[in-house]
């Protein structure tokens, strides 16, 4: 039976498991998330506050957001993430007080001695550390102080201040707070290389130095199927060295489109990332640098290459969630069948000897061309009528292909088919498969 409109709606926004904060938290560990303080409201903030057990600021602590103006501070967006946080039983990963990069041009642009350089850092870190004293569980005190051959980054600081302002750096952060935890975060620093053993060997000497360090942040922002192999190994050193390891920045990017081969290896790629990090015990949090695909630094930056998160556009999550799923332990968590597309089954209506039902088709980060939903009815139901399909029924078997004028499915689109049956004694609901 036809007549009915077509009905076109965005994918399921939630997956239906056990959450991943609380599947990390059973591991021992947070996973967290970066974010945007002006998305936090209805589906963004719902997934933000559902899944994950610690907020970082993508941009809102930078120095050049909280201080555009010498003198002049601008705590909005920080604030707004913080009460978030709090609202949510959130930790909050502050990020970051000392880097090179997104500093207030007033600020690069001055011209300072070293002791009005040292007194601007040291300023500002107790301003920023005090605001947020008891709310920041941790900070990225310094930011990707090395480059790739393991010498130091010629930066503001570095240049005007020597290697020390690490140290000073964290002595001063720790003067502000001392119960918050002092991490230095950096890049390309996830393997064993020159670049992660100078930063092992810094760790080691301020450790020897007595200097405030606590953990070790590594960014993670990784390239589909280059997990490097020595990650756990790298992770276990540093643990090793008597300070907590934190993957910082998660996101694996790919060349677009995506597709489900690629979005399985992604899978597979975030799940030994986070694996690795379940083997370290101190090994404390996992953070993903934005958790949907709408909101992720990559796509800008690496032009052509993008679909880097666990969630896509709109909020449909994706392989690489249940990748994160499984190596948490959520061992009841099963990604969508035929790859990216899925089918939802429910009940309408229901009355004394019938009801109405339908099946939802929802892609994301594939399509379907046509497609055919396939269940088995448990209690004797049967199917009567179907519209937006073409439903046939033998015993209890039920096969539903397209209409001739919906097969088609696109990526992060839906198409939903409807029908009457009968029913007495029981309807339970069916599992669908696609094929
Ligand atoms: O670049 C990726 C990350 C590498 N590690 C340190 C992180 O702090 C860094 O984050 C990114 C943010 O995700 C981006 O959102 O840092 C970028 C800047 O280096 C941020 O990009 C900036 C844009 O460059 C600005 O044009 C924009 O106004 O984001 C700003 C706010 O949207």
């Amino acid at each position: 039976m036809t007549g009915l409109a077509l009905l076109l709606t965005a994918p399921a926004a939630h997956a239906a498991d056990t959450p991943l904060r609380d599947l990390a938290a059973a591991e021992g560990k947070v996973i967290g998330t970066a974010v945007t303080g002006s998305k936090l409201t209805g589906t963004y903030g719902d997934v933000a506050g559902a899944q994950f057990g610690s907020l970082t600021p993508g941009n809102a602590m930078k120095w050049g957001t909280v201080e555009p103006a010498q003198g002049s501070f601008n705590w909005a967006e920080a604030d707004q993430i913080v009460a978030f946080a709090q609202a949510h039983h959130q930790q909050v990963r502050g990020h970051t007080l000392v880097w090179h990069s997104q500093n207030p041009s007033w600020l690069t642009n001055g011209s300072w001695t070293s002791a009005q350089l040292s007194g601007l850092l040291q300023n500002h870190i107790s301003t920023e550390v005090t605001r947020y004293k008891g709310k920041v569980a941790a900070w990225d005190v310094v930011n990707e102080p090395f480059n790739e051959d393991g010498t130091h980054r010629s930066t503001l600081w570095y240049d005007g201040l020597g290697s020390g302002y690490i140290a000073s750096a964290l002595t001063w952060a720790h003067a502000a707070d001392p119960d918050a935890k002092l991490y230095i975060n950096d890049y390309n620093v996830e393997g064993v290389n020159a670049k992660s053993t100078a930063l092992y060997n810094l760790v080691k000497s301020l450790k020897a130095q007595g200097v405030p360090i606590d953990g070790v942040g590594l960014q993670a922002h990784l390239i589909l199927g280059q997990i490097p192999a020595t990650l756990q190994q790298n992770v276990q050193r540093f643990a090793d060295l008597g300070v907590d390891v934190a993957i910082t920045e998660l996101d694996v990017r790919m060349a677009l489109p995506s597709d489900s081969t690629k979005l399985a290896q992604q899978a597979a790629d975030y799940k030994s990332v986070v694996a690795a990090c379940v083997a370290v015990t101190r090994c404390v949090n996992v953070t993903v640098w934005g958790f949907t695909d709408s909101d992720s630094w990559v796509p800008s930056t690496f032009p052509g290459y993008g679909a880097a998160t666990p969630y896509d556009e709109n909020y449909a999550p994706k392989p690489a969630y249940y990748g994160i799923a499984e190596a948490l332990g959520g061992g009841t968590t099963t990604p969508p069948p035929t790859g990216a597309c899925a089918a939802t089954y429910s009940v309408t209506s229901q009355w004394n000897t019938g009801f109405t039902g339908q099946v939802r088709i929802s892609c994301s980060g594939a399509s379907l061309s046509s497609w055919k939903a396939s269940w088995t009815y448990g209690a004797g139901q049967r199917i009567t009528q179907a519209w937006n399909a073409t439903c046939t029924q033998s015993g209890a078997a039920v096969s539903c292909v397209n209409a001739s004028y919906n097969g088609s499915v696109p990526d992060g689109g839906s198409v939903t088919f409807g029908f009457n049956a009968s029913w007495s004694g029981g309807n339970p609901v069916p599992t669908v498969t696609l094929g």
